[in-house]
């Protein structure tokens, strides 16, 4: 059973602070991840406040690209730091993590149309490993390079890995309705339109609405969660998405339970001694 999980960058980073890891809500949900023990996942994470920041300064969006070096690797690397934290996290916790860098595999063909090869996601998959991804910039023929959001990776994963569900960690524990109470489970996007705002800090890639219409388009169950949602089975079926989840997430304000961990487990390995903090560039 394939499992394609991201990571929100609201959950990961601070998102009002540029360049913040927001370390216990991380810790946290690495703890779960590490807990769940689920087999053939594939991980990926959000910008929060390191990406979008750098994307904004430079004018890159999903359809405005640029061709200035600088810009684009400024944006990439942001990126890397912080899939280096949080791989690094993993690997501390016991799972086997790995980087795949969206720059370095795939492009964009003048349609915007997405190439990206996923033998390497696919063989790490099926070698014990957890390939982690995350938001990107990415070439695109004839705009230089523009954004590649975690929400497109996911649906482009889930298609071509033939994902059996899909899981969007997000801040809130679901899509609201206008009244506040969370949809339990959404088939049509003109349902929600209303409902839906942008996000409230900078993100250039179109907030909980781009989310919905990208899980709308999967034909796996898709599950929009909080990091504090419990265990239980998806009943998204194959209609849309739903608001439960089918992982233990424990809340980033709530210290998780740590056991001991099983060195027999494949594709875990023993917890690590902490690493020293990475230096800022
Ligand atoms: O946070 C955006 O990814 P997202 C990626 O998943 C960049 O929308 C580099 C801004």
């Amino acid at each position: 059973m394939t499992t394609v999980l991201k990571l929100g960058g609201s959950v990961v980073t601070d998102k009002e602070t540029p360049e913040t890891v927001d370390d216990d809500a991380l810790d946290r949900v690495v703890d779960s991840i590490a807990d769940a023990d689920v087999p053939e996942l594939v991980l990926v994470h959000g910008a929060g406040s390191f990406g979008h920041h750098h994307a904004d300064k430079h004018g890159v969006t999903p359809t405005e690209g640029s061709h200035d070096a600088d810009g684009v690797w400024a944006i990439h690397d942001s990126m890397r730091r912080l899939n280096d934290e949080v791989v690094g996290r993993l690997q501390d916790a016991g799972v086997s993590a790995l980087p795949v860098h969206p720059l370095s595999a795939g492009a964009r063909d003048a349609d915007a149309t997405l190439s990206l090869p996923t033998a390497s996601t696919a063989t790490m998959l099926s070698e014990g490993f957890v390939p982690v991804l995350h938001g990107d910039v990415i070439a695109q023929s004839g705009a230089g390079a523009t954004i590649i959001s975690g929400d497109e990776l996911v649906t482009h994963l889930a298609r071509a890995l033939d994902a059996d569900r899909v899981g969007l960690c997000s801040t809130v524990p679901g899509v609201y309705d206008e009244s506040g109470e969370v949809v339990p489970r959404i088939t049509r996007f003109e349902d929600v339109a209303n409902a839906l705002g942008g996000s409230d800090s900078t993100d250039v890639t179109g907030g909980m609405a781009a989310k919905i219409r990208a899980l709308l388009d999967l034909g796996a169950p898709a599950s929009v969660f909080g990091p504090d949602a419990s265990r239980g089975s998806s009943p998204g079926g194959r209609s849309g998405p739903s608001s439960r989840a089918d992982f233990q997430l424990t809340s980033p304000g709530r210290p998780a339970p740590r056991p001991t961990r099983d060195r027999s487990v494949p594709g875990r390995r023993g917890r690590r001694p902490p690493r020293p903090t990475r230096p800022r560039r």
